[in-house]
């Protein structure tokens, strides 16, 4: 598939991925989902890629859900539209890698809902958060009903989901939506960094821990446990053991 709305820049193992319709604030329809499902799958295939970093072009990270694609559709193509996207976003979460997003601007609706999939949150001074769904007499569709309260806690979601109100990037910081608020021109900067640290440490370990938490968290606390007593003897005898190496010889490891 040919990209016209996404961008792919591969850098020292880093995959970024730039949102780029800026004429419609980045907004999101059939052909962005197609081009992410190709995208999730392409990254998925460059095994020397350790992280994916999401972010948009121009103000906005994404506006939302492309509302000119949607006001003529009917009930089901509606529901059909939903499910499409959140199965791409699903895909991001289930990508073995840890996905980051860059919140360069406004992450509004499935926008919102976008940051949401993602691993981890960093965000312009600039951004601004909301589910203004019930401001067009809508609800999100893209699973915000139900990651934004296990991010932020059910009352703070739901003062998003049910005033339609903007939150500025400290508010978001606030209630724990992002990990991190720095200033709009260190953003990749500091994404970057971010994203190359991770990518230093033990690669089996990074997608472990990225698939036991999130399935964990699904599942429950006594299976998640299970998972991870399972998973915690997977890196040994190779590559966990050559990180405990590493560290009682006083060395970086070799991975
Ligand atoms: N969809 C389509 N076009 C959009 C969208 C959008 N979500 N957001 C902005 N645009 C377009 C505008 O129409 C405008 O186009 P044009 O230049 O042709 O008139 C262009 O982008 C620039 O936008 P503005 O002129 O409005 O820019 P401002 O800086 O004045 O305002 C705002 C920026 C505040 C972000 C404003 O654009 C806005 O309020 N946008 C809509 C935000 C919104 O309501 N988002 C939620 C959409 S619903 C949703 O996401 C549901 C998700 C679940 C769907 C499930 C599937 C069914």
């Amino acid at each position: 598939m040919q990209y016209e709305i996404l961008k792919l820049n591969v850098e020292e193992r880093i995959a970024v991925v730039t949102i780029s319709r800026p004429q419609a604030l980045n907004a999101l329809n059939t052909r962005f989902f197609q081009e992410m499902d190709q995208m999730v799958t392409d990254i998925h295939s460059l095994n020397d890629v350790s992280v994916m970093v999401i972010t948009g072009e121009g103000k906005a990270f994404v506006a939302g859900a492309d509302i000119a694609e949607m006001v003529d559709m009917n009930s089901a193509q509606a529901s059909e539209f939903s499910r499409t996207g959140q199965n791409t976003f699903r895909s991001l979460e289930l990508l073995e890698i840890p996905v980051i997003a860059a919140i360069n601007g406004f992450a509004l609706g499935g926008g919102c809902e976008l940051t949401q999939a993602c691993d981890i949150r960093i965000a312009s001074a600039k951004a601004k958060f909301g589910q203004p769904e019930v401001n067009l007499g809508l609800i999100p569709g893209y699973a915000g009903t139900q990651r934004l309260a296990r991010l932020v806690g059910l009352g703070n979601a739901l003062h998003l989901l049910l005033t339609g109100d903007m939150i500025n990037a400290d508010e978001a910081l606030r209630i724990g939506l992002v990990q991190k608020v720095v200033e709009p021109e260190q953003l990749m900067t500091e994404v970057m960094a971010l994203a190359k640290k991770i990518a230093s440490k033990g690669p089996k370990a990074v997608r472990l821990v990225k698939m036991v938490s999130r399935k964990g968290l699904l599942s429950g606390f006594e299976e998640g446990c299970a998972l991870e007593a399972k998973e915690f003897g997977t890196p040994f005898g190779n590559e966990g053991a050559e990180g405990m190496r590493a560290f009682l010889e006083k060395r970086e490891p070799k991975w």
